[in-house]
């Protein structure tokens, strides 16, 4: 079997790459180790910066995201009983938009499975080859036999645990990486939200955040400890911990509904470098792993396909391997951007540790700062919507 593009992972990344490709006229081949369900019943993202709205409108995959997504324009941050608003759209222009991971990641297969390009779930990728070549092969499993594809190139698009980051030379690849001491309990509840913005809430007792996925469901997460175990945490402990961190003076609260599905997901900042080797990508987070608290993960990882699709367009459009030169660099400035964002968003948002006073009062102060001074509310709304990148989008033909 032969194809141009050998996509390994049929997340979000690996998805947006193979959609991009078919629009500019390439083939590809996406290999995925999960069913289909699997992949898109996963709970994770909720957040679309701008331009990845915008990518999925002009491309001819937005009709649903227009109709079921939800437009936000700001966020509240609460801290010491009181909340308070910042308002993109009047500090940027912009605004974000709140439709699950699982719907982008749905509206995605339906574009693949109607072009009839390959996409192979259950299909475990095993062996990578000749990458240092013109001519590179993936060995995988798909219904009990053994295939080898041959292709012009190998996107790893197969998350932080994937095959492909190992496949670089140990000695090109560099990794830098923070792991925080604390986790994330995450809830999804049958429950109206009560607010129509995101609140990100700061409390002597950790980090809690106020979130949504539907006009009936309310997705709550709160800060708990990286050995923590959710059997530990029944429902109606969550409860009672959710109102204390989130609850605020004017009255608002969380509404409570049925929990019909709860998780803890640990944190951690990870950047490889670089994200090239000759035939090789990496992009999304087998590439790079942000903490959640900036909302910029699944953001990212759609950027770096963005850029890996342009890149092979030009590629093929006769400029040959310099088109493809830039590619680490460009994503790389990118995302340590980003890095910094999300790293900052949870120093300020998080509780650190016990008897750290001195580090609630700075964080108090931090929150007070960036929720009165317009210079900060600006950084942040332009950090949150996403910053620019500078990729012309594919259109439908
Ligand atoms: P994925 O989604 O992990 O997909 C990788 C795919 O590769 C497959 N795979 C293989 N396939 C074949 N052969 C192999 N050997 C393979 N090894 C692996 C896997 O099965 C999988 O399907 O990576 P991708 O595409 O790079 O997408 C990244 C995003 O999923 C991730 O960054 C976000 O979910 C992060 N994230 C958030 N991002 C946002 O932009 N906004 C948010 O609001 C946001 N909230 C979150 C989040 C992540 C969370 N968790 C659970 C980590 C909230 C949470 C709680
Ligand atoms: C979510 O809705 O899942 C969500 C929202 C904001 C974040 C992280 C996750 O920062």
């Amino acid at each position: 079997m032969k194809t141009q593009v050998a996509i390994i992972g049929a997340g979000p990344a690996g998805l947006m790459l193979g959609h991009l490709l078919d629009l500019c006229g390439i083939d590809s081949v996406i290999i995925e180790n999960r069913s289909k369900e699997y992949v898109i019943d996963r709970v994770r993202a909720g957040v679309l910066e701008q331009h990845v709205v915008d990518l999925m409108v002009r491309t001819g995959i937005g009709e649903r995201l227009m109709r079921e997504g939800l437009r936000h324009e700001g966020v509240y941050l609460a801290f010491g009983g009181t909340r308070r608003y910042i308002n993109f759209v009047e500090h940027t222009g912009k605004a974000i938009w709140v439709y699950g991971q699982n719907e982008v990641v749905r509206d995605l297969i339906a574009a693949r499975e109607a072009t009839g390009r390959p996409l192979h779930f259950e299909a475990e990728t095993v062996v990578v080859e000749g990458v240092d070549s013109p001519h590179p092969s993936i060995r995988y499993f798909h219904e009990g036999e053994t295939h080898t594809l041959h292709a012009d190139f190998v996107a790893g698009c197969d998350g932080f645990h994937g095959i492909s980051r190992p496949m670089f030379p140990a000695d090109l690849l560099r990794g830098f990486d923070r792991v925080y001491p604390f986790a994330w309990l995450g809830i999804l509840a049958h429950a109206a939200p009560s607010s129509e913005e995101l609140v990100y809430s700061l409390h002597e007792r950790g980090f809690a955040l106020f979130s949504m996925r539907t006009p009936q469901i309310t997705r709550l997460y709160l800060q708990c400890a990286t050995d923590d175990d959710i059997e530990n945490w029944p429902d109606d402990r969550i409860w009672s911990e959710l109102q204390m961190r989130l609850s605020t003076s004017d009255g608002w609260k969380p509404n409570e509904g049925e929990i019909f599905q709860k998780s803890i997901t640990p944190m951690r900042s990870f950047v490889a470098e670089p994200m090239q080797y000759k035939r090789l990508f990496l992009a999304g987070d087998a590439a790079h792993i942000v903490p959640p608290t900036g909302a910029k993960g699944l953001n990212l990882a759609v950027a770096d396909v963005r850029v890996l699709a342009h890149s092979l367009q030009r590629y093929y459009a006769g400029e040959g391997e310099a088109a493809l030169a830039g590619y680490s660099q460009t994503c790389l400035n990118r995302i340590w951007k980003a890095q910094r964002f999300s790293w900052w968003m949870t120093q300020m948002l998080h509780k650190q540790g016990e008897g750290v006073d001195f580090e609630l009062r700075r964080q108090m102060a931090e929150l007070d700062y960036v929720t009165s001074s317009k210079a900060a509310m600006t950084s942040l709304a332009e950090n949150y919507v996403g910053l620019d990148l500078d990729v012309s989008l594919p259109r439908k033909v």
